[in-house]
């Protein structure tokens, strides 16, 4: 059986070196870490950033000052969009005295108001007749 042995033998050290081979190529791969599939996404952005006052859009409708009440924050400014919609009520303009606010508001055009509640609580504005018409921030 010599030829067998002969020709076996070589077989299995090709075999054996193959083995060996593949085992050192497993063992060889470099270890990195799994590729992230994407970059971190960036953290959304914020509809509002810091320093940007809070928009709140108010209508004046033939109910009055909507919406109503609107609470806010003390320190933070707003922005108020008014837009009015209704020419069958005296509420034509926003009186807020505490803010020396007194602004004209033409119809179908929103007007921004700007302002900060520097105090908390009630706070009342409304039409140029003493406020017949009103709305109401809370202030917190
Ligand atoms: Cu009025």
């Amino acid at each position: 059986m010599t030829f067998f042995s002969k020709i076996i033998k070589p077989l299995l050290a090709l075999a054996l070196a193959g083995a060996v081979l593949s085992a050192e190529q497993g063992c060889s791969k470099p270890a990195s870490p799994p590729e992230p599939s994407a970059p971190a996404a960036p953290a959304a952005q914020e509809a509002k950033k810091p320093g940007e006052p809070r928009t709140i859009a108010l209508s004046v409708t033939e109910k009055g000052y909507e919406p109503s009440p609107v609470t806010l924050k003390q320190g933070e400014p707003v922005k108020l969009v008014l837009t009015r919609t209704t020419d069958h009520t005296c509420a034509t303009e926003i009186v807020l005295e505490e803010y020396g606010i007194d602004t004209k508001l033409p119809l179908n055009q929103p007007v921004e108001v700007s302002f900060t509640p520097t105090k908390t609580g009630k706070l009342v504005y409304g039409c140029a007749m003493g406020k017949m018409i009103s709305g109401v921030f809370m202030v917190e």
